[in-house]
């Protein structure tokens, strides 16, 4: 009788509330998808965005965060696809590890596209930025906002590299997109593809030689320590990280929860943006002093040695303007010319 009656009232509310929504149920726990953990900026960019609507949802939204990319297994460039299809519900993702599913996304990894700061924030700000959201949109995941992981200098426990010849014949670990391969083979290196997770090992045992990664993440891991005590600062180029959220979990909250947690990562990704670029900048090379005080060789290229990687690396740029899709490309330059 009980549930009869109850199925009654049930089917009351049904009738007068008609065609509205009936609020989805949330989740115990959102999984978030990282590579890297505090403090790594980019794992403090995560905490913030998971805090902030920790705080403002009141707890109902709760955010844990998953860094090694564990939820594939380590392997970061199935994240997206993984975000895609709901084994992950929310990620703070390079654009690098996701550039397999979105080739558009190489923009960013054009070699000596972005020479500086300025000329990041000139497309993630402007119509390559808005034109990345869309085609992630287009993919079934909603993109919120945008933080740092930065500039990807070379390191190597070899040599100091002022020269392409310098790097030739050595054993590069190089991330997941083959337009790294493409850079490091133009330049006489030996790439190999790894993930982070086997990255590590790697540079401990001395499998490879070098790698190339922001002074940030060389930091935190005291690169220095495992021999990586040659850096050259060429700035070839930057990985931007992507703030995104399955698009059924985000359709599940409602309107109100979606502005909490849009805010929250724009806030966040200003707040990484910070921390990624902090010690990095004319005004503040401390980061780059407190490296060399670990008696790292450090190198700075004058124009005319820089173009010289630039000149060496222009037909994989020419190669990839293709396979990016030259009218992308052609506004990456056009808005890095205007900046
Ligand atoms: O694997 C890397 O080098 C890292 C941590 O920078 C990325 O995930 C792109």
């Amino acid at each position: 009788m009980k549930l009869v009656k109850s199925l009654m009232a049930a089917a009351t509310a049904v009738a007068i509330l008609g065609a509205a929504p009936v609020a989805a149920q949330y989740k115990d726990e959102y999984r978030v998808s990282t590579v890297v953990p505090a403090p790594f900026p980019w794992g403090i960019a995560a905490e913030r965005w998971a805090e902030l609507v920790a705080e403002r949802t009141d707890g109902r939204i709760t955010m844990q965060i998953y860094p090694g990319a564990q939820l594939v297994q380590g392997e970061q460039t199935r994240e997206f696809t993984a975000m895609r299809r709901g084994v992950i519900d929310m990620a703070v993702g390079s654009t690098i590890n996701w550039s397999p599913q979105i080739a558009e996304l190489n923009v960013f990894s054009l070699p000596f596209l972005m020479p500086d700061y300025e000329a990041l924030d000139a497309l993630t700000q402007g119509p390559v930025g808005e034109r990345i959201f869309e085609l992630i949109q287009e993919n079934g995941v909603v993109p919120l906002a945008w933080a740092e992981n930065g500039f990807r200098e070379v390191t190597n426990s070899q040599r100091p590299i002022r020269t392409p010849e310098d790097m030739d014949g050595l054993k590069m670990r190089v991330v997941g997109s083959p337009i790294f391969n493409d850079i490091f083979t133009a330049l006489g290196a030996n790439p190999t593809q790894m993930s982070w997770a086997d990255a590590q090992p790697a540079l401990t045992t001395g499998a490879v030689d070098g790698q190339e990664n922001p002074l940030t993440i060389y930091s935190v891991l005291n690169m220095h320590e495992l021999g990586q005590t040659n850096v050259t600062l060429w700035r070839y180029l930057a990985d931007p990280l992507i703030f995104a959220v399955n698009q059924e979990v985000w359709d599940s909250f409602t309107p109100e929860d979606q502005e909490i947690v849009r805010e929250a990562a724009i806030e966040a990704g200003a707040h990484g943006i910070e921390v990624a670029r902090a010690g990095l900048t004319d005004d503040d090379q401390s980061l780059i002093e407190e490296i060399r005080g670990y008696g790292v060789d450090i190198v700075s290229l004058t124009d005319e040695e820089r173009q010289a990687f630039i000149d060496a690396t222009r037909p994989v740029y020419e190669e990839w303007r293709e396979r990016i899709g030259a009218e992308i490309v052609d506004m990456a330059e056009e808005s890095i010319a205007n900046r």
